[in-house]
């Protein structure tokens, strides 16, 4: 799959305000900072499409993007685990991402970000059994890989699989948006979701 064309389809808060159910739609999830944005930035070959930041919490909204001329869409999610944020806030946008994932039809599956360098979180853990009860796992992304040396690559991913409680068969790809690497991938397994999704008969 190639991506070549990209567009901000819609922003959103509230279910009103997401763009009508069309074509297969795959989210990007993860704790904040993580580089969900930044991976839609590299995925598509822009540089600002998605807003990214150093300090975590850029993301506020949930951003639908539409792929190659509405062929398919990637939806960029806010981020979880983000402490400066006051606890009443954390569960509106709990709830809000929450409202998206259950609620829409047109959703494949959803990629867990996880940065290679640490054991998942117990909020990534939490996110990856809710998105396996629902039905929604997907691919795990190992983003910011260029930290980790070529050799720990392997062992650095399945310490994510095991943290998560992952199986063997779920597929960890290993992301770098500074050295542009695992985008192929990546872009091959997300193409497959969408095939076995619209083969199941879903769109
Ligand atoms: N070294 C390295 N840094 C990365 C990589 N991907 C993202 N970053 C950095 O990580 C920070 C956060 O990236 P974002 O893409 O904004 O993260 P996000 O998951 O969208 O964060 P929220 O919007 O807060 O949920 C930025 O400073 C990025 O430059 C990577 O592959 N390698
Ligand atoms: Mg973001």
């Amino acid at each position: 799959m190639r991506i070549v064309r990209s567009d901000l389809l819609q922003i959103a808060v509230r279910e009103d305000q997401y763009p009508p159910e069309g074509p297969p739609e795959i989210a990007f999830a993860g704790r904040s900072n993580v580089g969900k944005s930044s991976l839609l930035n590299l995925l598509t070959g822009r540089k600002a499409l998605a807003r990214v930041s150093g300090n975590p919490g850029k993301t506020r909204t949930i951003n639908f993007y539409s792929i190659n001329g509405d062929e398919f869409r990637i939806v960029d999610l806010p981020g979880y685990g983000y402490a400066r944020v006051s606890r009443s806030e954390s569960e509106k946008w709990g709830a809000m991402i929450e409202r998206y994932l259950t609620g829409r039809q047109t959703l494949t599956k959803v990629v867990l970000l996880c940065d290679i360098r640490h054991a998942p979180s117990a909020q990534d853990v939490q996110m990856y059994e809710w998105l396996t009860h629902y039905g929604l796992e997907g691919l795990i992304a190992a983003t910011k890989a260029d930290k980790v040396g070529r050799s720990a690559l392997g062992r650095s991913a399945e310490a994510i699989r095991k943290g998560l409680g992952a199986s063997m068969d779920t597929v960890i790809v290993p992301v770098s948006t500074l050295k542009k690497t695992g985008t192929e991938r990546l872009l091959s397994e997300m193409a497959k979701l969408i095939d076995e999704f619209a083969e199941s008969g879903n769109v």
